[in-house]
């Protein structure tokens, strides 16, 4: 772009997730042999695969394929939260879907940052998934104020970010050399700094009353806890892991393994013990360990329908408490339920896709949309799944707290609450999928009910 002029906001998502990846990569060199690991498996998966490789072509490729990626960062304010929409908004993510973690005994809610359009996600999908510590759940009040106070004293982006961030938002973008200083200045946010700023007693205490809170707390910023990329074939990842030995989370969350991936499946490296310097009276520090970053790969299917994900919901409650040893049996016995190929997903409206017509195909008007579709006037490609899950989410959490004791939350789901910290409300992801099928039934000349 010529100088003076905004450029994309994905064109600098995809330099952010780039540098990201970077440096993620220098500060845990595990997350670079899982990114090998992938990558050998999708080369696999997809030379022994050619409808599959056609599937991936459809939505952007082995460029999108390759670089794709999640990551996951934890917030302690309101004001945090506020800021990171404006962040996240230059690169063209919106605050998609509300997870609440609570009653999974973590004490967060969280949404994911993410790209909307089919353009802007074939472009670079990628997402970070935000939580909102909610300090209202600590029942100590002399330890929630303690925490409050820390919080209120740290600064997670410099005084050049947020100079940025009013010059896009005055001016509708940002140049070629705006967004290079906005990425740098990003990574600073999300970087690891091992130096926390509290003593080894006050942290000691804020772990007590959770993992998660000494975790957002006693650091000078939201440190990325993770990056995640998609793999075509999740449970060879898995065992790949193993046979590296490489500390594996027991179970693959989400749904089973399918001839048609729905949704999305996730697994994990356990995080690394760390060191840290804590702060002592005489100025000097202490040294201690904190765990919290670790490596995640994905493999997401297509996406659900109202109807669709009520079913998964259903079968998925169906095998849980399953012993980790029986676990993968007992769920694709429930899953058993579940149709397992495409034109009966689409047919009993389980499933989202993207209707292409085929422009020389000379139908009828009075056909039907299946006529359509049998007819092979338009092909139906699955709508893939771009978001999270909940029941995942708090495996993945809780995989990573070391196994303790579960805490029990009474307090309730608080949307509003966290909307209200956001500054906006958060997308609902079924209505982005609606959406999307509904004006692809309109390119083919189908008013459907979408
Ligand atoms: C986020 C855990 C959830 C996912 O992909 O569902 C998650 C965190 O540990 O902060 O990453
Ligand atoms: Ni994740």
């Amino acid at each position: 772009a010529r100088d003076g002029l905004p450029i994309s906001p994905d064109v600098i998502r995809a330099c952010f997730a780039a540098a990201m990846s970077e440096m993620y990569r220098r500060e845990v060199p595990l997350y670079g042999t899982l990114l090998d690991i992938v990558a050998a498996v999708n080369r696999r998966t997809l030379d022994a695969d050619p409808a599959l490789r056609d599937r991936i072509e459809a939505e952007g490729g082995m460029e999108r394929l390759s670089v794709e990626r999640h990551g996951a960062i934890r917030l302690g304010t309101a004001e945090e939260l506020a800021t990171c929409r404006r962040l996240f908004a230059v690169m063209g993510m919106e605050p998609v879907g509300y997870y609440d973690l609570s009653v999974a005994g973590v004490p967060v809610h969280s949404t994911a940052f993410r790209p909307v359009t089919v353009q802007a996600l074939s472009r670079c999908p990628f997402r970070i998934f935000t939580s909102l510590l909610r300090l209202e759940l600590i029942e100590d009040n002399a330890l929630r104020a303690e925490a409050e106070a820390i919080l209120a004293r740290r600064r997670i982006f410099s005084p050049a970010l947020l100079d940025l961030l009013d010059t896009a938002e005055a001016g509708g973008g940002l140049t070629e050399a705006q967004a290079e200083r906005f990425v740098n200045e990003a990574l600073e946010t999300f970087r690891w700094h091992p130096d926390t700023t509290v003593s080894r007693e006050t942290y000691e205490r804020l772990n007590a009353a959770h993992r998660l809170i000494a975790d957002v707390v006693c650091f000078r910023g939201p440190h990325i806890n993770h990056l995640t990329p998609r793999t075509l074939d999740i449970d060879a990842v898995q065992a790949e892991m193993i046979a590296r030995g490489i500390p594996a989370k027991a179970v693959i969350e989400g749904p089973p393994r399918r001839a048609c991936p729905i949704l999305l499946r996730q697994t994990s490296f356990t995080a690394l013990e760390e060191q840290v310097a804590f702060q002592a009276a005489d100025g000097r520090s202490v040294p201690g360990s904190h765990t919290a970053r670790f490596g995640e790969v994905e493999q997401r299917g297509v996406a659900l329908t109202p109807a669709g994900r009520a079913l998964y919901d259903r079968l998925l409650d169906e095998a849980r408490g399953a012993d980790p040893a029986d676990y993968a049996a007992t769920l694709e016995r429930a899953f058993a339920a579940f149709p397992d190929d495409l034109e009966t997903l689409r047919g009993e409206g389980l499933a989202y896709f993207r209707y292409l017509g085929r422009p020389h195909h000379r139908v009828p008007h009075y056909a039907t949309l299946d006529d359509l579709v049998q007819s092979g006037a338009v092909t139906a490609v699955p709508l893939t799944y771009e978001d999270f899950l909940p029941v995942s989410a708090a495996g993945i959490f809780q995989s990573n707290l070391g196994g303790g004791a579960r805490t029990h939350y009474a307090a309730e789901a608080s949307r509003s609450a966290f909307e209200t910290a956001l500054g906006t409300s958060v997308a609902d992801e079924t209505a982005i999928y609606a959406a999307q099928q509904a004006a692809s039934l309109r390119t083919i000349g189908i008013d459907g009910p979408g």
